[in-house]
C-alpha cells in the first residue's frame, strides 16, 4: 500500500520535473523528491529553552545539539545520517552552501561561524553518522520567543509550510504550560490545504517534566497527570495527537551516562539518606554540601548539570535499594523514568509506520503550490487533478483527514464511539491490535473476531438514521480499514 503511494508520487514528480523545468521555484521538486527517498524529518520547536535540543540529544542517544548558550542555538539545524561527518551552512540570501570547521565541546557539536551573524544563516546542515538518525532526521529549531525578531522569524518560517523549503513532516513542540502563544505556533504549522487544523502530524511534550513537582521523586506522577489534563483540552486536541510528559534532561544523560558519574553517584550514595535528603533540598544545599561529603563542589555542580535534582534522587534510590548494580543498569532504569520510551513508541506508531502518507503527503504539498504558482502552465490543471486523485485514493489519506475531523470537533458522536473510531483508524497505532484495541500478543483468532465486530458495529453507525454524514462518512472510513485489517489474515 505505502510503497505504491510512494510510486505514484515519484511519478507526479517526474511529471512536475518536466512540466516546471526552469520555472522559478521549481528547485523545490528535486528537494522534495529527496524528502520522499529519505527518513522522515521530525522538526523539535518550542520556546526558548523549553529543552528542545536536550531532548534531540536523548533521542539520537548522543549529545550532539549545543544546548544552554552559544550563538548556533539560534539557528536551524538539521542533524541527518550519513557516511562522513560534515558542517554544511546555507546561507539565507540563497548564495551556495558553504562547509565550516566544527569541534566537539564536552560532545556537542561546536561549530564556527567564521564571524557569521547567525540572522544571515537559514540552515545547519549536519551530516552524523549515528544509528539513532537512520529512522529520523532531526531538526531543531530555535526558541521562538527570542528578544532578536530575526531569530523567532527564522523558526516561523521554518514551520509555516507555506516556505516549504525546510519544512518538516512532523513537529515534536515542547513546551512547559498551556500558553496562548503556544497554540499560535502550533496553529501557523499546520497547513490548511489536507484538511484544516490537523493535528495528525504533531505531537505535544510536556518538557522538562522532572521540574513539575519541583524534581521531587514523584514528579513524573505529576507531569503525567498534567500531561492527561493538557490532552483532553480541545484547543490542544485540535492541534496535536497527544501530550506525553518527557524529563529530557534525564532522558540525554541516561543515555550518555559515564562510568565516571556512575562512580560518583555510588560514592554519593553511601552518604547516609537522612543527611543527604537534605543537601538535595535545594541545587545550592547539593553543590555546597558540609566539606567531608564524597566529591568536590564543581563535580557535584557537574552532576547536578546533567541529571537535574530528580535525576540524582532517583539516582541515590535506586542505588541505596540495591536496584542498580551498574551504569548500564542505571541507565536503564533512568531512560524508564524519563518518559523517552513512551515517546519512542508513540512516533514509532504514529510517525516512523506511517512515513509513506506523511511524506507523500509533503512532495504532493510541493507539487501542488508549484501548480497553483503557475495556473497558465499547460500540466498544471492536470497534475492538480492527478494529486486529487492519489490523495482520495489513497486510504491513509483519508484516515487521516478522518482522524482530523474528530479532533477537530467536526464530527459528532458518543466520546466512546469518537475514541474508538479514532484507534480504528490508527491514531494508537497501525498495527491491527493496535486498532482493535487488543495487546501486541493477541492470537490471530482474536484479531479477526474482534475486526468482524467492530465492523459491525461501524456498518450499523454509518447506516443509523441518527448520524450525522460525517459521522457515516468516518464510519465507512474505519470499516474500509478493518477490511484491510482482515485482507492482511489472507
Ligand atoms: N531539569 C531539567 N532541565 C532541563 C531539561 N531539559 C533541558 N533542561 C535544561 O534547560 C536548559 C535549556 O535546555 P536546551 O535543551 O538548550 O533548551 P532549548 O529549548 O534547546 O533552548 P534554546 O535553543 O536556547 O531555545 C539547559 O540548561 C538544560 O540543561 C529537563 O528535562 N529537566
Ligand atoms: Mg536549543
Amino acid at each position: 500500500m505505502s510503497d505504491q503511494l510512494i510510486e505514484r508520487t515519484r511519478r507526479l514528480l517526474d511529471q512536475a520535473d518536466v512540466a516546471f523545468a526552469g520555472v522559478p521555484g521549481s528547485e523545490a521538486l528535486g528537494a522534495a523528491r529527496a524528502r520522499l527517498e529519505g527518513p522522515l524529518r521530525v522538526a523539535i520547536a518550542g520556546k526558548v529553552k523549553a529543552g528542545k535540543s536536550t531532548l534531540l540529544n536523548a533521542l539520537v542517544g548522543e549529545r550532539l545539539a549545543p544546548t544552554d548558550t552559544g550563538e548556533c542555538t539560534k539557528i536551524v539545524t538539521w542533524y541527518h545520517d550519513g557516511h562522513t561527518y560534515q558542517v554544511m551552512l546555507y546561507p539565507r540570501d540563497g548564495s551556495s552552501p558553504v562547509q565550516l570547521r566544527f569541534h566537539r565541546d564536552d560532545g556537542a557539536i561546536e561549530v564556527d561561524l567564521e564571524g557569521r551573524d547567525p540572522v544571515s544563516v537559514d540552515r545547519l546542515d549536519i551530516t552524523w553518522p549515528s544509528g539513532g538518525l537512520r529512522k529520523l532526521t532531526l531538526v531543531d529549531t530555535p526558541g521562538v520567543d527570542t528578544l532578536s525578531e530575526g531569530v523567532g522569524e527564522r523558526a516561523f518560517d521554518f514551520l509555516d509550510p507555506k516556505d516549504t523549503e525546510t519544512p518538516a513532516d512532523a513537529v515534536l513542540y515542547l513546551m512547559k504550560h498551556i500558553h496562548s502563544s503556544d497554540l499560535g505556533l502550533l496553529e501557523a504549522f499546520h497547513d490548511e490545504s489536507v484538511s484544516q487544523p490537523n493535528p495528525v502530524n504533531a505531537i505535544a511534550v510536556l518538557s522538562r517534566a522532572d521540574e513539575i513537582g519541583g524534581g521531587r521523586i514523584d514528579s513524573m506522577a505529576s507531569a503525567q497527570r498534567i500531561a492527561n489534563r493538557y490532552g483532553r483540552d480541545s484547543r490542544l486536541r485540535r492541534l496535536v495527537q497527544v501530550v506525553l510528559p518527557v524529563a529530557g534532561l534525564l532522558a540525554e544523560t541516561a543515555e550518555t551516562l559515564t562510568e565516571r558519574e556512575f562512580g560518583w553517584l555510588v560514592e554519593l550514595a553511601a552518604v547516609p539518606r537522612k543527611e543527604m535528603d537534605t543537601y538535595l533540598l535545594s541545587a545550592d544545599g547539593f553543590i555546597q554540601a558540609r566539606p567531608e561529603t564524597p566529591l568536590t563542589s564543581l563535580e557535584r555542580e557537574q552532576l547536578l548539570d546533567r541529571f537535574g535534582i530528580f535525576g540524582i534522587r532517583q539516582s541515590m534510590a535506586l542505588l541505596r535499594a540495591k536496584r542498580v548494580r551498574s551504569s548500564v543498569e542505571l541507565a536503564r532504569e533512568l531512560t524508564k523514568r524519563s518518559g523517552l520510551i513512551e515517546l519512542q513508541t508513540i512516533l514509532t506508531t504514529l510517525f516512523v509506520d506511517r512515513a509513506a502518507v506523511l511524506k507523500t503527503r509533503s512532495a504532493l504539498l510541493t507539487v501542488e503550490r508549484l501548480c497553483e504558482e503557475n495556473p497558465t502552465n499547460p500540466a498544471s490543471a492536470e497534475l492538480l487533478l492527478d494529486i486529487e486523485q492519489v490523495m482520495a485514493g489513497a486510504h491513509p489519506f483519508n484516515e487521516l483527514a478522518m482522524m482530523a475531523a474528530i479532533r477537530t470537533g467536526r464530527i459528532v458522536a458518543k466520546e466512546d464511539d469518537l475514541l474508538d473510531l479514532e484507534q480504528t483508524l490508527g491514531s494508537a497505532g497501525v498495527a491491527p491490535w493496535q486498532r482493535l484495541g487488543l495487546t501486541a500478543d493477541a492470537s490471530e483468532e482474536q484479531l479477526r473476531t474482534t475486526a468482524y465486530e467492530s465492523i459491525g458495529r461501524w456498518q450499523r453507525l454509518a447506516e443509523s438514521p441518527l448520524a450525522s454524514h460525517d459521522l457515516s462518512q468516518a464510519a465507512r472510513v474505519a470499516i474500509r480499514s478493518l477490511e484491510e485489517v482482515v485482507a492482511g489474515f489472507g
